[in-house]
């Protein structure tokens, strides 16, 4: 294939969200509170004190949003379900009112032709497992994989492509190490355990899943090549020190059955020793991988950004989006490259890939300008097909995000989506690079043109 071309026929196209930036009515139809929902309720903690409570209020208005996907011809939306409206406990009782939702979804999904996903854990933790020591606490990986199995009964039939989690190394690195997001811990000595239970849990769910389950498993993890600033051995090994802590300490023990050498010299004495057993069972096979990729890093030794020691250097030609992170279309192929040459021909999916930049609070005509939205998405697209035309086995895309949502701490200023929302009416607006994006799905690839 030249890198010209179109995509492979089949190539699945799609967007993203998850339940607490769009849903909104975190508590409706018997619903538990979720860590984000306290998180965000918390003072000092959300950017404006916004919080999760309205955001889209895309669980009353899904299927407006759903038309919204066919219009722009999507094949496949990449949702999350939130474990404590299905779960309020996060153990015992189901909620019934809770996964109807999801099915009403699921079914407007199918009806307008387009792929539900299906992501299991998008960082909500149910807070009732929180005050149960959440992903501290040995017993998660049965509890999610008993909340998974209530997920794939009820929902199987509609949903084919599932994921454990979405990020592991966000939920363990902001919740645990730096407690920058819910439940928002600090603690080096937390960390690494939150980050093995994150990973029994995903190897629990895909067990039950070969039980209980229909199509599709995998994991979701966010990449970042990290390149060393200079040849200067500090610099490399920081830059090895930070690919270890990001992009190895998940993917080697799911695919190679062993955790990088180097966490042990990040965490020192907190760096706990693994049962074999553990490292067993955290290599249970998927079906594929999703890579979220947004950024990458030029990696300096920087003894005081405890414990990995990552310093960035800013590159200062670059453009940067909203959130800092530098734009680098070709960081997308080298993950996808460094994918296979490391842990060999696994089926990808691009999962997230998207950018937050400067969008008005307010539309002011029929369609939003987004032109550095759009020069992204072509970028990084471009690096995609060349991904696909080196053989890497890629065999979808979905852009992050569909909506401007909640961002998480940084609340609604951070504008990812395709579609503009104006969070005081809650209108959806167009952005130029949804009608960017509806074209390359119509063409497959062509209206890129050639690069
Ligand atoms: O909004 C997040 C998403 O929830 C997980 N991946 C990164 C996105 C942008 O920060």
């Amino acid at each position: 294939m030249t890198a010209d071309a179109t995509f492979p026929d089949g190539f699945l196209w799609g967007a993203a969200t998850s339940a607490y930036q769009v849903e909104g009515s975190p508590l409706a139809d018997g619903a538990g509170p979720s860590i984000w929902h306290r998180f965000a309720h918390t003072p000092g903690r959300v950017a404006d004190g916004d919080t999760g409570d309205v955001a889209c209020d895309h669980y009353r208005r899904f299927r407006d949003d759903v038309a919204l996907m066919k219009e722009l011809g999507l094949g496949a939306y990449r949702f999350s379900i939130s474990w404590s409206r299905v779960l309020p406990s996060g153990t015992g009782p189901v909620n019934e009112k809770g996964l109807d939702f999801y099915r009403r979804l699921v079914a407007a999904l199918r009806e307008a032709g387009i792929r539900p996903m299906a992501t299991l854990y998008h960082w909500d933790l149910p807070a009732a497992l929180d005050d149960r020591g959440g992903w501290l606490n040995p017993d998660v990986a049965g509890w999610f994989s008993d909340y998974a199995r209530v997920a794939f009964r009820a929902l199987g039939d509609g949903v084919d492509l599932w994921t454990t989690l979405n990020e592991p190394w966000v939920v363990a690195d902001g919740g645990y190490l730096h407690g920058v997001l819910a439940p928002g811990h600090a603690s080096p000595w937390e960390a690494p355990i939150a980050a093995r239970n994150l990973l029994l849990a995903h190897a629990a769910g895909v067990e039950a899943f070969r039980a209980d389950g229909k199509g599709e498993i995998g994991l979701v993890v966010n990449l970042e090549p990290k390149t060393p600033a200079s040849a200067r051995p500090e610099d490399v090994a920081a830059a090895r020190r930070a690919d270890a802590y990001m992009n190895r300490q998940y993917l080697d023990p799911v695919f190679l059955g062993s955790f990088p050498e180097e966490l042990r010299d990040v965490f020192g004495e907190a760096w706990p020793e693994t049962d074999p057993r553990d490292l067993a069972r955290m290599r249970a096979p998927i079906d594929y991988l999703g890579v979220n990729y947004y950024t990458r890093a030029v990696v300096t030794d920087e003894p005081r950004a405890f414990p990995v020691r990552e310093g960035r250097v800013p590159q200062r030609q670059a453009t940067h989006t909203e959130t800092g992170w530098e734009v680098c279309a070709d960081g997308l192929y080298q993950a996808l490259a460094w994918v296979k040459a490391r842990y060999g021909d696994v089926p990808l999916y691009v999962t997230e890939n998207g950018a937050a930049f400067y969008d008005p609070p307010a539309a002011t005509g029929p369609e939003v300008e987004d032109p550095l939205r759009v020069a992204y998405l072509r970028d990084h697209l471009r690096a995609a097909r060349r991904a696909v035309a080196d053989g890497v086995d890629l065999r979808g895309y979905f852009a992050w995000s569909l909506l401007d949502n909640l961002e998480w701490s940084h609340g609604f200023r951070k504008r990812f989506g395709l579609v503009h929302v104006n969070f005081a009416t809650l209108e959806r607006t167009l952005k130029s690079s949804a009608r960017a994006y509806a074209d390359v799905i119509r063409t497959n690839g062509a209206s890129l043109g050639p690069g």
